[in-house]
């Protein structure tokens, strides 16, 4: 298999307190044992991951506004930014690059204010509700993404 670029993995806003609080909406794992898990899987699928959080919205900006020639696609936990940012919306849909967003719970069965994404129209697309296995689900699609077009040159 010809080498990919790594995917970028970003967590945005409160994600560091994965693991310390709210087991029952976002489950038990840290952020770390979420990205230990991606690496893994990264390299059974043959791709490489660069794991990155930040709380900041402006971060999230220039980490995307960057990745293209550096990272193939983008994974990417908005956090409360997904409700919100045109900003992190206008990046992703500026680089060009598949991104897939995904989240830790059912953003449709919660607060009304959670249903709408921005970021979602300008993704491959969404992962939602599966707890963090949906990082790894995205992983996988993404790699299979990548694997496919490369495939049809
Ligand atoms: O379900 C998700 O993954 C969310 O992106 C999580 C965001 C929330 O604003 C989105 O609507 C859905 C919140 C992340 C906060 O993470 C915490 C983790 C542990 C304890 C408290 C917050």
């Amino acid at each position: 298999m010809t080498p990919l670029h790594p995917i970028l993995v970003l967590n945005g806003p409160n994600l560091q307190l994965l693991g310390m609080r709210k087991p029952e909406v976002y489950g038990s794992r840290s952020l770390a044992d979420i990205e230990e898990r991606l690496r893994k899987l990264a390299g059974e699928l043959g791709v490489a991951v660069e794991c990155l959080q930040s709380n900041h919205e402006g971060d999230l900006v220039d980490w995307i506004g960057t990745a293209p020639g550096r990272f193939a696609a983008i994974l990417l936990n908005p956090g409360a930014y997904t409700h919100t940012s045109v900003a992190i919306r206008d990046a992703i849909e500026a680089v060009g690059l598949p991104a897939v967003e995904v989240h830790i719970s059912n953003i449709h069965a919660r607060e009304e204010f959670r249903h709408r994404s921005l970021i979602a129209p300008v993704c491959l697309g969404q992962i939602c509700g599966m707890g963090t296995l949906g990082y790894e689900l995205a992983l996988r699609a993404l790699a299979a993404h990548l694997r496919q077009n490369q495939a049809q040159g």
